[in-house]
């Protein structure tokens, strides 16, 4: 059985650090807490973007979290990580589900209530929705309300994480929200200690009674 926890999704962004900084701050984040871990790369050749799943896949296995691969399908299978997660320009989700196999997670971005259903129905594991608040993180999007948000989790029986601009000082926006977790990048890639950075993320996340159980 496929089972996995997001709510602490922590997505990497490599850029600024060199190879050992980078991956130090990776462990660090993993010793902090974060229950899954994307590894985000939009710059690197392919032979670039394999040889860095593979190091980092090596460290969420020593903490057992799951790897997912950032757009790239090929990447994903070539270092067994355990997931993929795709937006609107990669490749479709109900492709991917038959390349993969029903073992993989999937996750899919969705901005609005009729993406969501039709990620869900494409065979989605999980949905990212936002962006809540802007973000210096270099991405194509555009802000997602709370209300939308909200809207899909009620939607769609899979987990539903908020991102975008998210940090420990504005996730109270969240409380309420049957969200499964927070996605972040910059809150714990650039913190000063990302092992700090992440556990009080992982209890201000708790504090909110975010904890998806099912539907
Ligand atoms: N998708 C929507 S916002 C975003 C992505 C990948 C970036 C989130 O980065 P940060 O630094 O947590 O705002
Ligand atoms: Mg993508």
């Amino acid at each position: 059985m496929k089972s996995f926890d997001t709510t602490l999704y922590f997505i990497t962004d490599s850029t600024g650090f060199e190879g050992a900084e980078f991956l130090r701050r990776v462990e660090e984040a993993l010793k902090g807490g974060a229950t899954i871990l994307q590894l985000r790369e939009k710059n690197k050749t392919t032979m670039e973007y394999i040889d860095l799943a593979e190091k980092v896949h090596a460290l969420t296995k020593k903490y057992n979290v799951p790897l997912i691969i950032d757009d790239r399908v090929d990447v994903a299978l070539a270092v067994g990580a355990e997931g993929v997660h795709l937006g609107k320009e990669d490749m479709p989700i109900a492709t991917a589900r038959k390349i993969l196999g029903e073992n993989f997670i999937i996750g899919a971005t969705a901005k609005t209530v009729p993406w969501a259903l039709e990620a869900y129905e494409g065979g989605a594991d999980y949905l990212g929705v936002g962006a809540i608040y802007p973000t210096t993180t270099k991405v194509k999007t555009v802000l997602t309300s709370t209300e939308t948000l909200s809207d899909i989790c009620k939607a769609v029986p899979i987990p539903v994480n908020a991102i975008g601009g998210l940090n420990k000082n504005n996730i109270d926006v969240l409380a309420g929200i049957p969200i499964a977790g927070i996605c972040v990048v910059s809150a714990i890639m650039k913190a000063e200690s990302p092992r700090a950075a992440a556990a009080e993320l992982k209890a201000r996340v708790r504090e909110l009674g975010i904890c998806y159980a099912g539907k």
